[in-house]
């Protein structure tokens, strides 16, 4: 060994040895607790009940000795999974119902709830997580290394022990907050992934997830039939094509016999699709709904669709895609992200949600932060949800909110959905940010239950992930005890939490702005980003329309008339500047710099004192952050303090690069009693240039 080569053996040496006790976040919200003695009855044995009784005896935090009964029995007033739970026994009509049942049973003892005799059932059928994982093992838009299921190189394809370890890990994972379905791979999908030898990767992962109940699902490229299987076209209404694919799936489900379906990107951001053949979005879809007909798999097609022409980007997914309302198979789902731009800070909802009312539709949420500070800002995401869900379209009249119109409860429809991109990868911790496990978390309990509140599951996550009390063990290990901890730890982190997202879009993308950042990389502010040569729609010009009259999108009547895919009332509420809710004025209407707000101060003013207040609420989550570090783990303490100094000094550079940049339109002063920006405009067009901003 040279000289050079025994220096980094000893440092890695070290810093294993250093961290070999630490708590690295490996363990998310499940962290091992010791358990008192139980007995555990079933009246079935199967893998997956197995896993409930090893969790009940590994977890039990309950009375010692108690005795719990699973029971499977066919039940009406159970859905799908849904279970019957009293705080000692359990009741469902699937193994996978008991298995829920387990988890929620040890949540409630390790949160200190109260266990009720009640019936509960999913929110969703489909609860999936969309993972943009590349065959080579990059993930797109992914802030938490490399992908848990490909690797790079020419072992790619092996699957090792390791492997198998952790994606049991990441199943019981996902189980434990109820997500029943994993896409594997990116819907810029590469058509290798129909190969067989991937395909053989995806049995080997499809047999580690089963067990508990995570469904396996591909991307496809919908050109694959040209493109591996030599066609000569991929028309959807192609006999050959048709044929090729109702092979390709009877093939798939000889290896992945309970295989879930596809997800489909088809004529979106360059990728082929039915209109490269004259096709609708309805014929490809169609086409593929009936290869999956025999296996009871499913096709999620995405309404992630717009062209570079002079329509506004926000309204063409619901003019591609209400007309053909209906005309879509009954195993076909159509994938539709929260807003109807791109998963900004705030957006409205997509109008397609209530409109399509004869096609079942699915939200697609983005779990990872590829617009909210990748995963080094601290967001958690829920409100921003839940805000979504609970929008009201008034479609089907008064409270026809985005839940209803797609959870089965106003429409008729076979299956119900709903999706979240993924934000882990090989990251020791999974997601990069410890408080990014939170989004996995909520993603999961609001997909099962989109009526439990922001604050509910934030201090569900908080305790589990974060209580360093063993229920169990009435020997309190540490030096403080449950109501200081409860006071200083649990009681301001949970606030942090709460407003953390209302602080990103503040010093982001206040008052409706969006899509303003710097080139591609979406991470820092690039108001003035706009080359001649660039589309249009891939500029934020387009977005902000910034001039010496005022900001904004006008997206009324007088402008692209986006508004008129709202339903009434809300298409009149929006259209008018004084009842336009102001969080999304910007978003609807061009407003003049001097508008009086409703606070009575000028839009530009409102402006200056969003970005402040977004900038200092970070800085008040620092100190809330340093006094709790008597009552966390040196290692997470250090590596979200060290995250929130950079988002301090990142969302410090989006307030300075906004403001400077719009005052020059604005032309008027930045108000006194805010802090003054700390760079210079010039200065900052060059380094938000940068991936990702950092000033380390
Ligand atoms: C955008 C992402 C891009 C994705 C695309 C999509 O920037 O990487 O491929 O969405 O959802 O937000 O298809």
């Amino acid at each position: 060994m040279n000289y050079f080569k025994r220096r980094v053996s000893l440092v890695l040496f070290l810093i294993f040895a250093l961290t070999l006790n630490a708590q690295n976040g490996h363990d998310i919200w499940l962290q091992n607790k010791k358990a008192k003695p139980v007995n555990v009855t079933t009246t079935k044995q199967s893998p997956t009940i197995d896993i409930a009784k090893n969790e009940l005896i590994n977890g039990w935090q309950g009375a010692e000795g108690s005795t719990i009964t699973l029971t499977i029995k066919k039940d009406k007033s159970l859905h799908t999974d849904g279970f019957k739970i009293t705080p000692t026994s359990i009741q469902a009509n699937t193994d996978l119902g008991i298995l829920y049942g387990v988890y929620e049973l040890l949540r409630k003892q390790q949160t200190e709830s109260t266990i009720k005799d009640e019936s509960i059932n999913p929110s969703y059928d489909r609860r999936v997580l969309n993972h943009w994982d590349n065959p080579n093992g990059s993930i797109e838009r992914g802030y938490a290394g490399k992908s848990l299921f490909w690797h790079f190189g020419k072992d790619s394809l092996d699957v090792t022990e390791s492997d198998i370890k952790l994606w049991k890990e990441y199943a019981r994972a996902n189980a434990s907050v109820g997500i029943n379905g994993a896409v594997l791979n990116n819907v810029n999908a590469s058509p290798m992934m129909l190969t067989q030898g991937y395909l053989e990767k995806v049995k080997a992962i499809a047999d580690v997830l089963r067990p508990y109940g995570v469904k396996t699902y591909l991307s496809i490229k919908f050109s694959s039939p040209s493109l591996i299987g030599g066609l000569k076209t991929s028309d959807p209404l192609d006999a050959e094509v048709i044929k090729w694919w109702n092979n390709k799936v009877k093939d798939i489900y000889k290896l992945i016999p309970d295989f879930g379906g596809f997800l489909v990107k088809a004529s979106s951001e360059g990728q082929p699709g039915p209109q490269d053949y004259g096709r609708t979005h309805a014929d490809g879809a169609n086409m593929l709904a009936d290869a999956f007909k025999p296996f009871n798999g499913i096709v999620m097609w995405r309404a992630f669709v717009y062209i570079a022409n002079d329509e506004d980007r926000a309204k063409q997914a619901y003019n591609e895609f209400v007309h053909l309302d209906g005309k879509f198979r009954d195993n076909v789902i159509i994938q539709v992200k929260n807003g109807p731009i791109d998963f900004q800070p705030r957006e409205p909802f997509s109008p397609l949600f209530g409109a399509l009312k004869k096609t079942a539709i699915m939200p697609e949420l983005q779990i990872t932060q590829e617009y909210l500070g990748h995963s080094i800002h601290l967001a958690y995401l829920a409100p921003m949800w839940k805000e979504f869900l609970d929008s009201d379209t008034y479609q089907e009249g008064k409270g026809s909110t985005v839940a209803k119109t797609t959870d089965g409860s106003l429409f008729d429809q076979k299956i119900s959905a709903i999706a979240g991109v993924a934000n882990t990868g090989l990251d020791n911790n999974w997601t990069g940010h410890t408080f990014a496990q939170s989004n996995w978390y909520a993603f999961g309990r609001l997909a099962w239950n989109h009526e439990l509140s922001n604050e509910q599951i934030a201090d569900e996550w908080v305790k589990l992930t974060f209580s360093p009390f063993d229920l169990s063990n009435s020997e309190n290990k540490t030096d403080f005890s449950k109501s200081d901890w409860s006071n200083n730890f649990l009681k301001p982190v949970k606030q942090m939490m709460l407003d953390s997202r209302e602080a990103i879009v503040d010093y982001m993308m206040p008052l409706g702005l969006h899509h303003i950042f710097s080139a591609n990389e979406h991470y820092g502010p690039g108001p003035w980003y706009g080359p001649a040569r660039a589309r249009k729609d891939w500029t934020s010009l387009y977005y902000h329309k910034a001039d010496s009259l005022g900001i904004g999108f006008d997206r009324t009547p007088t402008g692209s008339n986006a508004t008129i895919q709202y339903e009434e009332p809300l298409r009149s509420q929006l259209n008018n500047i004084e009842t336009c809710p102001e969080n999304v004025l910007l978003w609807f209407h061009h407003v003049p710099w001097d508008y009086k707000m409703k606070n009575g101060k000028s839009l530009w003013d409102n402006l200056a004192y969003r970005y402040d207040a977004g900038v200092k609420k970070v800085r008040e989550f620092q100190k809330i952050w340093d006094m709790a570090k008597p009552y966390v783990d040196n290692q997470r303490f250090v590596e979200v303090q060290s995250k929130l100094r950079n988002q301090s000094r990142n969302a410090q550079v989006w307030k300075d690069a906004c403001l400077l940049y719009f005052q020059e339109f604005s032309n008027m002063p930045i108000p006194y009693d805010i802090e003054r920006p700390m760079h210079d405009l010039e200065d900052l067009k060059i380094s938000t240039m940068k991936r990702p901003l950092d000033y380390k």
